[in-house]
């Protein structure tokens, strides 16, 4: 039974360069999931994509082969073990040796072929790849998934894909692909997608930060923003400093150096990178916990006392430490908030600026560009908040990738400035604020206003900021997810596939079905709707 194609598939497919090399009939009447034919449910979407009607079995034996000088990698093994248990969970949960009653099933191998050794995982590493599922010819029953990347990273990519066209049919009992034969080539159009999470304000055990690097990597999300200190706890080991972490919240709630180690390797397996914020001088009060001298004085305990070498010194040691285990260019340096006044009210330092000849805003920036200096010296680039930029924009160094908070507005003056950026407007991507729809989410623009296109390029992507005051590892999933998704796919897919289309036809069934499986990925996030709607809605 032919359906003709909605015309809402029909603008999408002029955008994605659709060949059918067979009209789209109803693929599902097998199938006890009741999916919309017309729709797409691959979150987030590809960049250019063709589709049949075929309906193609899995083998649960699936076997992987390896090709090319990449194709070796134990991160690619591991990853297709971890992607088989995803795949056929549900297999393995019905009783009976082959469930197919012996039939052959349509696709028996993923065959990889990585064009790459290099395993280095940077900022624009390549995560491109292809990926297709079809039989292998008009004759052989038999057939193959594929997937060519020239990373890794790329291939990881084109495996959660896979797994994501990768259908438990109850009825049959088997894992199905439907709309075969599939042939995708995809690449992200951000190469920084970040979340922040903030293990300050509530400590997170590593298992939920573990959990939270899984589905990151389910939504193509691949920075996590480590907002390990602030203010109100300091819960790192800093071996030159031990006293730092006096100013955990406890005991328990601290992270090793080897935590640490843990979670940046845990990431890097699933192809994110981890980048790490020390934020000065000001969300600091906790670092003088351990060592007093760092606070200007008892009743001023932040900013960080700018007028002593000594606060330098710890930075410096910090940054040490923290050096051996993040090996992302980028390091988070801060630098919002500063409210300087407790500086010329505290009699030491108001000595020193005067010694200095320097205003309270002339010392925030020497704060902030000693900092970079150090963050520089050790080969890192250095991230700042806005505010750094809105203050003293031109002093600052120009490797500065400037991160955006306040509203939509910094990108467009720091990248006019030829300074790089990072999009975060806190009106619609701080996850904390839980009265912004997923809509509002979804339409963030990173480039908005910028017009020249050589400035766009200097927008790295953008970030979701899961900010930790009013949630815990008992809420924080589901306060990240499903919003988050919404950001990563606008950070991940071409801009034409996520603009004028109908999101509550087109999007909301989409990130519906997305957010379901993360749900049955074990992830604990929300619904959809409802719990974000805005009443009445706009
Ligand atoms: N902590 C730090 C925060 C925030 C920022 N920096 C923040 C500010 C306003 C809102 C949410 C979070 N909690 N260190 C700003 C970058 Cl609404």
């Amino acid at each position: 039974m032919l359906l003709p194609l909605s015309l809402l598939t029909l603008s999408l497919s002029s955008l994605f360069l659709f060949t059918f090399s067979r009209p789209l009939s109803q693929g599902f009447s097998n199938s006890t999931i009741n999916l919309d034919d017309s729709l797409v449910y691959l979150w987030p979407l590809p960049s250019h994509f063709t589709f049949g009607d075929d309906t193609l079995s899995v083998d649960p034996d699936l076997s992987l082969s390896l090709a090319g000088v990449g194709g070796n990698s134990p991160i690619l093994t591991e990853a297709f073990q971890r992607y088989l248990k995803i795949i056929f969970k549900h297999n393995s949960r019905v009783s009976g040796d082959n469930l197919r009653g012996g039939l052959i099933y349509d696709i028996g191998e993923l065959k990889i072929t990585v064009n790459s050794d290099d395993e280095t995982l940077q900022l624009g590493v390549d995560e491109g790849y292809s990926l297709s599922i079809a039989r292998t010819d008009g004759y052989s029953v038999i057939g193959k998934a594929q997937i060519e990347a020239n990373s890794v990273y790329g291939a990881l990519r084109g495996l959660e894909t896979f797994s994501q066209l990768c259908y438990f049919n109850y009825e049959s009992k088997t894992v199905e692909v439907y709309k075969a034969p599939w042939y995708i080539r995809d690449e992200p159009r951000f190469a920084y997608r970040g979340l922040l999470l903030d293990t300050s304000r509530h400590y997170l055990p590593i298992d939920v930060i573990k959990q939270i690097i899984d589905s990151m990597s389910f939504a193509k999300l691949n920075v996590l923003h480590w907002h390990i200190i602030d203010e109100e706890s300091f819960p790192l080991e800093v071996p030159m400093y031990p006293n730092l972490w006096n100013g955990a919240y406890t005991k328990l709630e601290r992270y090793t150096v080897g935590d640490a180690h843990d979670i940046v390797n845990y990431a890097k397996l699933r192809g994110i990178n981890v980048m790490a914020e020390v934020d000065v001088p000001g969300h600091a009060e906790s670092w003088g916990h351990g060592y007093p001298d760092l606070w200007p004085s008892s009743s001023c305990r932040e900013p960080l006392d700018v007028s002593k070498n000594f606060t330098f010194d710890v930075v410096s040691g910090i940054l040490t430490e923290m050096r051996k285990i993040f090996p992302f260019e980028l390091f988070h340096l801060g630098g919002d908030e500063v409210n300087t006044d407790c500086w010329s009210s505290t009699p030491h330092v108001e000595q020193w600026l005067q010694d200095q000849n320097m205003t309270t805003k002339d010392a925030y920036q020497y704060f902030v560009l000693r900092a970079q200096e150090i963050a520089i010296s050790k080969n890192w680039t250095p991230v700042n908040w806005e505010e750094t930029f809105n203050t003293f924009s031109s002093n600052l160094n120009p490797l500065t990738v400037v991160h955006n908070w306040w509203g939509p507005g910094v990108c467009p003056k720091a990248v006019a400035k030829g300074f790089r950026c990072i999009y975060s407007n806190q009106g619609v991507w701080y996850l904390d604020h839980l009265d912004v729809p997923w809509e509002d989410v979804y339409n963030a623009e990173p480039i908005e206003g910028i017009n020249d296109i050589s400035k766009q390029e200097l927008v790295l992507g953008g970030e979701v900021c899961m900010w930790g005051e009013t949630a815990d590892a008992s809420d924080i999933q589901q306060t990240i997810w499903p919003r988050a998704a919404a950001a990563a796919e606008r950070l991940w897919s071409r801009k034409e596939a996520t603009a004028a289309i109908n999101h509550t036809l087109v999007t909301l069934p989409r990130l519906q079905y997305f957010r379901c499986l993360l749900a049955r990925r074990g992830v604990p996030a929300a619904p959809v709707t409802n719990r974000y709607a805005r009443n009445p809605p706009r």
